[in-house]
């Protein structure tokens, strides 16, 4: 085993006998062989959409295995077992459709990625220690390949949600498929790769604009909402990870039950969706971001539905109430299945459920958010007016994620020590760092500004490019905003490549570098794109402020 893919990879080198965040070396090893059968497969697919013979199910397939290998989603051996002998069955269904268009297949076969075959779980389990990240000799080119793998798995996730509503585009499959077949291909050059990364962002940016169109159009335009983060009286579910869909399935089926339901982490942004408004048993948020589960769970007394990240391995105390869906899984733990109309049972949950206590309260109040770019476009004379009038100096983009690290307090303290006429912009988890802290508003703009989730992200780059247009500007950073995110796995690598993609310069990522970044990328990112990591909280206020 070795994984270096999130920020929280040991001693900010690598996991090699268990992962930080709980995954097992025969795991992460067979995660590793599904990627590398998935490129065989990208591969092959792109001959056959060349000549017409590609399948739909070929592209699901793609993104379900990209998006079980993001950190915190699968840790279920046997779900990697199937998955890998499917990911064979389908490689050869495409070899067999691409002989019979007349393609010479064999020609193809002295790739590994293509060819590789097993009679046994145990050749399965050989192979796939000798397939990850390692393989890849020079430490640069390993590292670029793996900064875009991690790019296209983030794209995947995004991908995902968009297909479950029905919204899908051709050309971003395409795109996934052209970017691992690269990955396979050894006499491509750092520059080679360097070009692929800037690709991989400007896909990354039509990947969240689909899922922001699918997101919208499927439930309304996110609007200012105060969302109550204390609990009723009622039995409860609580939901976690980023599924609208599972989440409108589950509302739906839990109406008139008596159940209540809440939101976990990254499901609070579903608070925004003027079509989630009408549940009057969708009570509000529970707790925090995903790394505070363990305690947060046992206290809530009602089973939990993970959608998709971020599951940390369950405690004996609360995990015959956890139940996974979508790619999530972990063994021992209940899954809830999709049916073949996309419809999926939670009858189970609810009345597991109705045998609960209700929550323990553990907070009360509200917490606002709503800020997308719908909402806050319809707000832009009031803000323009504002930074004119020189009431907000700056904007700060504090998105991305939030993990277990202590020094992650450096961004509670980071947003407390802003000056008070600077606005934070933010989406990801990473806001639980600092959304409870009454940070007082600008002429009624609330000073902690949420779009949503960690795609919404793409909201914070539509608000910025409007705001450029409106200065009249050339330039996205002539604006007064500074970039200072928190990153923990691979759907914050998605963003930061559409950032840099779009332009924007000087992006502080923190509270480490990724590991997986070797030292000459880092220096090329510092050199093309003023990336910088973080030092402390007053330094790096002097920095941004430029004091
Ligand atoms: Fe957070 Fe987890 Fe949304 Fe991530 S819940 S860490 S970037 O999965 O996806 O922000
Ligand atoms: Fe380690 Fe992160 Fe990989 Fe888990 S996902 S094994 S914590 S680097």
């Amino acid at each position: 085993m070795f994984c270096y893919q999130c920020q929280e990879a040991l001693k900010n080198t690598g996991c090699t006998t268990v992962g930080v965040c709980g995954k097992t070396a025969d795991v992460a090893n067979l995660q590793d062989l599904l990627i590398f059968t998935l490129k065989g497969i990208s591969f092959l697919n792109l001959k056959a959409r060349e000549v017409g013979v590609n399948k739909e199910k070929s592209d699901r397939f793609l993104i379900e295995g990209l998006f079980s290998t993001i950190t915190n989603v699968n840790f279920d051996r046997n779900f990697f077992l199937r998955r890998i002998k499917e990911a064979v069955a389908l490689r050869e269904e495409i070899k067999e459709d691409l002989r019979k268009a007349g393609v010479k297949v064999d020609e193809y076969e002295s790739i590994d990625a293509i060819s590789w075959t097993y009679g046994t779980d145990a050749d399965i389990e050989a192979i796939s220690q000798e397939v990850g990240v390692l393989s890849t000799e020079d430490e640069d080119i390993r590292s670029l390949r793996e900064l875009i793998t991690y790019g296209v798995k983030g794209m995947a996730a995004y991908a995902y949600h968009a297909y479950q509503l029905g919204y899908k585009d051709d050309n971003i499959f395409r795109f996934m498929e052209k970017l691992l077949a690269k990955v396979l291909d050894d006499s491509l050059t750092v520059d080679d790769y360097v070009a692929l990364a800037m690709e991989t962002g400007k896909y990354g940016v039509d990947t969240m604009a689909l899922l922001d169109k699918a997101n919208t159009s499927t439930y309304g335009h996110p609007e200012i909402k105060k969302v109550n983060i204390g609990v009723r009286n009622n039995p409860g579910i609580l939901v976690s990870g980023h599924d609208l869909k599972d989440l409108e399935q589950l509302l739906e089926q839990t109406a008139g039950t008596g159940v209540d339901v809440y939101t976990h982490g990254e499901m609070l942004p579903a608070h925004y969706y003027p079509a989630f408004k009408k549940y009057p048993h969708f009570v509000g948020n529970y707790g925090n971001a995903w790394w505070q589960q363990d305690k947060e769970f046992e206290l809530f007394n009602g089973p939990i539905l993970m959608t998709t990240n971020c599951l940390i391995p369950p405690k004996d105390s609360y995990k015959d109430r956890v139940y996974t869906t979508g790619v999530v899984g972990f063994e021992g733990v209940k899954h809830i299945p999709e049916g073949p109309d996309g419809k999926k049972d939670f009858s189970e949950i609810i009345e597991h459920a109705k045998r609960c206590k209700p929550p323990v309260e553990i907070e009360r109040g509200e917490i606002i958010g709503g800020f997308a770019h719908n909402q806050v476009l319809q707000l832009a004379d009031k803000i323009v007016e504002t930074v004119k009038t020189g009431a907000i100096k700056r904007f700060f983009v504090m998105a991305g994620c939030d993990g277990r690290m202590k020094s992650r307090t450096y961004y509670t303290e980071f947003a407390k020590a802003l000056p008070k006429d600077t606005v934070i912009l933010t989406a990801g988890c990473a806001k639980y760092r600092y959304n409870k802290l009454n940070l007082g508003d600008i002429n009624g703009i609330p000073r902690v500004l949420d779009a949503g989730q960690c795609n919404d992200s793409y909201s914070l780059a539509v608000i910025a490019m409007k705001l450029k247009e409106v200065f009249g500007l050339n330039d996205i950073n002539e604006l007064p905003i500074s970039y200072n995110i928190a990153w923990y796995e691979q759907k914050a690598v998605i963003v930061l490549l559409a950032l840099l993609y779009l332009g924007v310069k000087n992006i502080h990522l923190g509270p480490t570098l990724p590991a997986f970044l070797s030292p000459n990328v880092t220096k090329l990112l510092v050199e093309k794109f003023g990336i910088g990591g973080i030092t402390n909280v007053e330094d790096d206020l002097k920095m941004f402020l430029g004091v």
